[in-house]
């Protein structure tokens, strides 16, 4: 869907801009938000043709925090996914617009009838729980406490409130926007995958700590080393490096018990939640 909806543009003005989309969006990652989507889908019986949108946007948001974390502003990384960053490839002006533009595109496919067909209250939803998750209480207001945090002694649990925030908020927003779009699901099934999503999101990030210590530059494809570097308050360094894989495999047993209550194949979801603790990138 995003290769056709970000088709080169041959109008001269526009064309740069699709250009450092495209590279942004479609050149690399390991796609662990769109997977979200499709096994929440699988869980809940729904048809994939109608997880496209959903896991296109918020692949299309997870793009943009990512162009506009490593800007100079910001992280000021020269790497992601083992290329340049999108700033060092175009330039930083160009970055910021292509960010911007990826955010906007989100929104844009969630509102076409031509590439989501769903119920209008179900597409309202839809962008609700995703403007939620990106926005002032969600993403990016964890990404404003925790450049705020720098250098900063943390508890444990004011930590955690960032992360749910930064990182959890949209990987909990792939699994509530299937569970929007099913019909039967009940309260208690909808607070499992709730349970489940907000569990797998906080285990991603200890995971994303505990690479940043152990793994490769080569092997992360961006810059080994970056939150020691930014002064970040990490898992291993509140708890300690085993301790916090201990952790984050606690987090993980959590998140796949709370998905008894589901019925349908979680065959898929709890492959992703286990890849996420196992993964060295
Ligand atoms: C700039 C608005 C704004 C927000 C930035 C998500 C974020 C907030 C910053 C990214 C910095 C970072 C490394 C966060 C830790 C978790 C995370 C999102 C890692 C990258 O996600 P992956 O591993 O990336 O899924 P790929 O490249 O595989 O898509």
């Amino acid at each position: 869907m995003l290769d056709q909806i970000l088709a080169p543009d041959h109008q001269e003005q526009s064309q740069r801009l699709i250009e450092a989309m495209r590279y942004s969006v479609l050149d690399g990652g390991k796609r662990i938000r769109p997977q979200l989507v499709y096994a929440t889908g699988r869980a809940l019986g729904l048809d994939d043709a109608l997880l496209d949108a959903p896991a296109a946007a918020v692949e299309c948001i997870h793009a943009y925090s990512l162009v506009h974390d490593d800007l100079p502003a910001m992280d000021d990384d020269d790497l992601r996914r083992g290329q340049a960053t999108t700033h060092i490839a175009f330039d930083p002006a160009t970055a910021i617009l292509a960010g911007d533009a990826l955010q906007a595109l989100a929104f844009e496919i969630l509102t076409s009838e031509t590439w989501l067909h769903c119920a209008h209250s179900q597409r309202v939803e839809l962008i609700h729980l995703l403007s939620l998750a990106a926005g002032k209480a969600g993403m990016v207001s964890g990404q404003m406490r925790d450049m705020a945090a720098e250098g900063q002694a943390l508890t444990q649990a004011h930590l955690e409130q960032i992360h749910a925030q930064k990182t959890g908020a949209l990987l909990r927003a792939c699994v509530l926007m299937p569970a929007a779009l099913c019909q039967h699901l009940d309260a208690d099934g909808h607070a499992s995958l709730d349970r489940f999503a907000t569990r797998i999101g906080l285990a991603f990030q200890v995971r994303d700590d505990v690479i940043d210590i152990e793994s490769s530059t080569e092997t992360l494809g961006k810059t080994q080393g970056a939150d020691d570097a930014h002064n970040k308050a990490t898992y291993p360094a509140l708890m300690g490096l085993e301790r916090a894989k201990t952790y984050a495999d606690q987090l993980v047993d959590q998140a796949c018990d709370a998905l008894d209550m589901i019925g349908g194949d979680t065959g898929p979801l709890i492959n992703i939640a286990r890849r996420i603790v196992a993964r060295d990138s």
